[in-house]
């Protein structure tokens, strides 16, 4: 990064600091990973200065034969790789992909039935202070309070009753395996196009690990950057039937010129997702939560659900004198970096909250394994049962130093 040294010793410094941070700390964000050096270089390569509104041989700007070529690998390895038969990789983000999936068959004033933000949904599942709520009449399903999962009668006698046009099936903070075949047919049921979110777990069905939605989806959205351990960015997977909406909503309804680097980069990425060994990253990262999830709950830590069948864990504090900002700043202090989360039944509010998220798919790409995450629930535990106990947490933060310097991320 010479040239950047040079010209711009701020921001050079922030990246030297913000490089050291990732390094040195414990990133157990669920939604974030580590991407391979080959994803990275692509993402700085001169793919940023290119137009290429339209799509592969079919573009508004001339000179765009090499943005076709990596279009296209990015597109059919998409498709390759979740048996889909159409793929836009166009889309800068999950919320533009969902974005673009909703114009494709609603209009504003539709009814549309998505999972209750507090209960592990998203913003862009109707939301009120996103599009998504502020545009359609919104009704939501949630968990069960008893077991923390998805009450599939529920959600067919809420769209009975609502009558969605469509139904997006997805979520953000959802420890469980999703029975994509139960919302395809409520949806089916209720004549609903069926949209799934599949951002978090997106690499770990593209691994084999969780079921594919792809056979009871209308449309599936992602982001390319959490399991899936590729850039920044969305993308979408389509029947053949529509794949001109899609594409016709993603541009030039919502967007403009695509990122043509990050869809280079989104190529390398999905290259990647097809080898054995990207298979085997997604079932350590099962592993290793399944792993983190039994350490806590042997330290009576209570997990919604209790336990995981993916990447994440959602810890309930409400059996605790601590809220989920208080744990995640005491965490944050021993170097250990997760997020603080609404529960089912929360009654904090979302900047406070009382729960936890916490994955484990940028540490499984770090290398780490099950031992580890054994060292790393009993220091999560000792930390949420004494949270004001700076001795114990700088403690702890040594011990994180010292096991981050064991697996160095770009060895
Ligand atoms: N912000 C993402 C997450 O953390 O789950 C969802 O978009």
């Amino acid at each position: 990064m010479e040239h950047l040294e040079r010209a711009d010793e701020r921001v050079f410094r922030a990246v030297q600091d913000e490089t050291a941070r990732q390094l040195g700390q414990l990133e157990m964000i669920a939604s974030e990973n580590f991407v391979s050096p080959a994803v990275r270089e692509a993402l700085g390569t001169v793919f940023t200065h290119k137009y290429a509104e339209g799509l592969p041989g079919r573009r508004y700007y001339g000179g765009c034969e090499f943005a076709d070529e990596v279009e296209e690998l990015a597109r059919s390895r998409a498709t390759r790789l979740f048996g889909a038969d159409h793929a836009n990789v166009q889309p800068h983000s999950g919320a533009q992909a969902n974005m673009a999936a909703y114009f494709a068959f609603i209009e504003p004033g539709d009814t549309i039935l998505g999972m209750n933000l507090n209960h592990g949904g998203h913003l862009t599942h109707g939301s009120p202070v996103n599009f998504s709520g502020r545009l359609f009449k919104v009704h939501a399903y949630g968990v069960r309070e008893e077991d923390g999962r998805i009450d599939y009668d529920q959600v067919r006698e809420v769209a009975r009753r609502c009558r969605p046009k469509l139904i997006m099936t997805g979520a953000s903070a959802y420890p469980r395996t999703l029975d994509f075949g139960a919302f395809g047919e409520i949806a089916a049921e209720v004549g609903a196009v069926h949209v799934v979110d599949l951002a978090h777990i997106a690499g770990l069905v593209a691994g084999g690990h969780h079921p594919s939605p792809v056979p009871h989806a209308d449309v599936v959205t992602t982001t390319t950057h959490k399991t899936l351990r590729g850039p920044r960015g969305g993308l979408i997977l389509c029947r053949a039937e529509h794949a001109r909406i899609i594409d016709k909503m993603v541009f030039p309804f919502i967007q403009g010129g695509p990122l043509m680097h990050v869809v280079a980069s989104k190529a390398v990425a999905l290259g990647e997702a097809l080898t054995p060994a990207f298979r085997d990253y997604g079932a350590s990262v099962v592993d290793n939560a399944r792993a983190l999830a039994r350490a806590l709950m042997a330290r009576g830590v209570r997990l919604v659900s209790g336990g995981t069948d993916t990447h994440l864990l959602l810890v309930d504090l409400r059996d605790r004198d601590l809220t989920g900002k208080d744990a995640e700043q005491a965490l944050e202090r021993a170097g250990i970096t997760v997020n603080k989360n609404t529960v089912p039944g929360e009654t904090r509010s979302p900047f406070v909250t009382s729960g936890l998220r916490i994955g484990t798919p940028a540490l499984t790409t770090r290398g780490m394994g099950t031992d580890e995450m054994k060292r790393i629930g009993g220091w999560i535990a000792d930390i949420l049962e004494r949270p004001g106990d700076t001795a114990r947490i700088d403690g702890i933060r040594g011990q994180v130093t010292e096991l981050c310097a064991g697996y160095p991320l770009y060895a």
